[in-house]
């Protein structure tokens, strides 16, 4: 058995943090397919009572540990690898700041929305997406203006908050109706050079269950 299991999915951007995390790391790690669309495991009392009370995607088990939230993840990997991992305590806030803000404002609005548009029966009223993507537009605006000028979200060195804020940047640009890296070129810069690290790999690649088959 590997060293680490995720529960995940590829369609999720919010399990792609922690494997691109483990994978950016070298680590020894295997996905293990969570029937998201399908069976909808999630949703099961035996999910919530055994794997996470939350009944959220993604989680790390690590021996005896069981981790969700992936910002706890990354803070996890980040404390046990020392890679990836803000310098001090400051920058450990800092980082923090950015994580929240992504969890809920960025890749928060982004996942809903994209879920909406290709996944949801019936999909998504008008109405809904357009108040989703004003505030994504807002959003997204607040991280480009932030990556303008710098090579990554803290200062050159990439770390857990560049790494959360991926989320569901990769995934095709017609899954949004939009293309994130052209309308917004600061972050298009940034996602070409988080794509340049040694173990990069895109969501689809990197967790089980891709393409979708839909019922
Ligand atoms: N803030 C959480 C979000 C996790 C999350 O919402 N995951 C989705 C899958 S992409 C999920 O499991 N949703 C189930 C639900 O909300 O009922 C994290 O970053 O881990």
């Amino acid at each position: 058995m590997s060293e680490y299991q995720l529960y995940c999915f590829a369609q999720s951007g919010n399990a792609y943090r922690a494997a691109l995390m483990l994978n950016l790391l070298g680590a020894d790690w295997e996905p293990m397919w969570v029937d998201f669309f399908g069976a909808m495991v999630q949703r099961t009392p035996k999910f919530r009572a055994e794997i996470n009370e939350m009944g959220e995607t993604p989680i790390l088990v690590h021996g005896k540990k069981k981790l969700t939230q992936s910002g706890v993840i990354l803070t996890y990997l980040a404390r046990h690898s020392g890679k990836f991992k803000p310098e001090n305590e400051d920058d450990e806030l800092e980082a923090m700041r950015w994580i929240i803000f992504d969890n809920q404002k960025v890749n928060g609005f982004l996942g809903p929305f994209r879920f909406l548009k290709n996944f949801a029966k019936p999909p998504g009223d008008p109405a809904v997406l357009a108040f989703l993507k004003g505030r994504i537009d807002g959003n997204l605006a607040i991280v480009n203006k932030r990556l303008t000028g710098r090579k990554f979200l803290m200062s050159d060195k990439p770390t857990i908050a560049d790494v959360s804020m991926t989320g569901y940047l990769y995934y095709p640009a017609e899954e949004f109706g939009f293309d994130i890296a052209k309308d917004y070129p600061a972050i298009g810069a940034w996602l070409e050079r988080m794509r340049a690290l040694p173990g990069w790999k895109h969501p689809y690649e990197l967790m089980p269950g891709h393409p979708l088959v839909k019922t």
